[in-house]
């Protein structure tokens, strides 16, 4: 990733107000938490359909429940790397930048991510789009907790009703909440610079977002190891590590 692609980087964030960022399981891969789509990545090891749908939940939730256990021990091991940190400071910087309480936030992180490395790096605006692995849903009485153990029995049952438990993730085939999905449009609407971080962008409705913020004629800045759908649109896509790069664009 060249130096000028850095500087005209630096130059795109310090002129924006409102900075909205689309995040990926890249951006915790250096964490040490596996990826999707890479080569030993999570899909490999199960088909999606058999982990990450409500279908295969019903066919086999113990199944389920190890694969969901097995990402609730990496996600708990896991820290934060440069990379959540270097979004957190930003954001830090710009709360303390921003003099009258304007409308829309100045900083704002969408993450597909479930792990939450970044609330744990200390950003404070963050939308989890598909929920998140530390919160455990009762598919009877909907009670949602985020007090259970690390590791969970299998299949673990509520013990209000006694129903089988879920992890409270958006699985393929699922809507994500209308809530969730108002606040994503709300920011990219008002965003005037939009961040893509970590993400192949093949999964909707999260990989609209950058889209709907090219058809604004707002830049588009990508940092990924890979091209993905959205190079096509961005104004900007630097090559390389996300642990490396943000904390080069503060
Ligand atoms: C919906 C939570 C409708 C769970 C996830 C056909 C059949 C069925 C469905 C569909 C279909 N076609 C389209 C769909 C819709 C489907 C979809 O988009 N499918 C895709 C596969 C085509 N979407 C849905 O089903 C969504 N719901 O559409 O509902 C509806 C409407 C009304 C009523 C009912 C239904 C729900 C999608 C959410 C699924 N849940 N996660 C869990 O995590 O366990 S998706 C999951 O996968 C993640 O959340 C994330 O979104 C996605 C993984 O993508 P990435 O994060 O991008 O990770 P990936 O490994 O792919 O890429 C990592 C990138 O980082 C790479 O580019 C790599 O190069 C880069 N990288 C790696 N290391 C680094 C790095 N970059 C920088 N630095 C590094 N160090
Ligand atoms: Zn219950």
């Amino acid at each position: 990733m060249s130096e000028p692609a850095i500087f005209k980087a630096k130059a795109l964030i310090a002129k924006a107000q409102h900075i909205v960022v689309l995040t990926g399981a890249g951006v915790s891969a250096e964490s040490g938490i596996k990826t999707f789509r890479a080569a030993e990545g999570l899909w490999e090891e199960h088909s999606i359909e058999d982990v990450a749908t409500p279908q295969g939940f019903r066919n086999d939730p113990q199944l389920v429940w190890r694969f969901y256990n097995e990402r609730r021990r990496a996600a708990d091991i896991a820290t934060p790397n440069p990379g959540h940190i270097a979004l957190a400071r930003l954001e830090s910087l710009r709360l303390l930048r921003q003099k009258i309480k304007s409308s829309s936030a100045p900083f704002m992180i969408l993450t597909q991510n479930i792990d939450g490395l970044h609330q744990q790096a200390g950003s404070q605006n963050v939308l989890e789009l598909h929920g998140s692995i530390w919160l455990v849903r009762c598919t009877g009485c909907e009670s949602l907790r985020d007090d259970y153990p690390i590791q969970l029995p299998v299949p673990p049952r509520c013990d209000e009703c006694g129903s089988l438990l879920r992890p409270h993730v958006v699985w393929f085939g699922e809507a994500l909440e209308e809530a969730v999905l108002a606040q994503a449009e709300k920011a990219t609407r008002g965003a005037d610079l939009f961040l893509v971080i970590g993400t192949s962008a093949v999964v909707q409705p999260a990989a609209s977002y950058p889209f709907m913020a090219a058809r604004r004629k707002i830049p588009v800045i990508e940092i990924n190891l890979e091209k993905t759908p959205v190079s096509e649109i961005a104004t900007l896509t630097l090559l390389g590590k996300s642990g490396d790069i943000l904390p080069k664009l503060l």
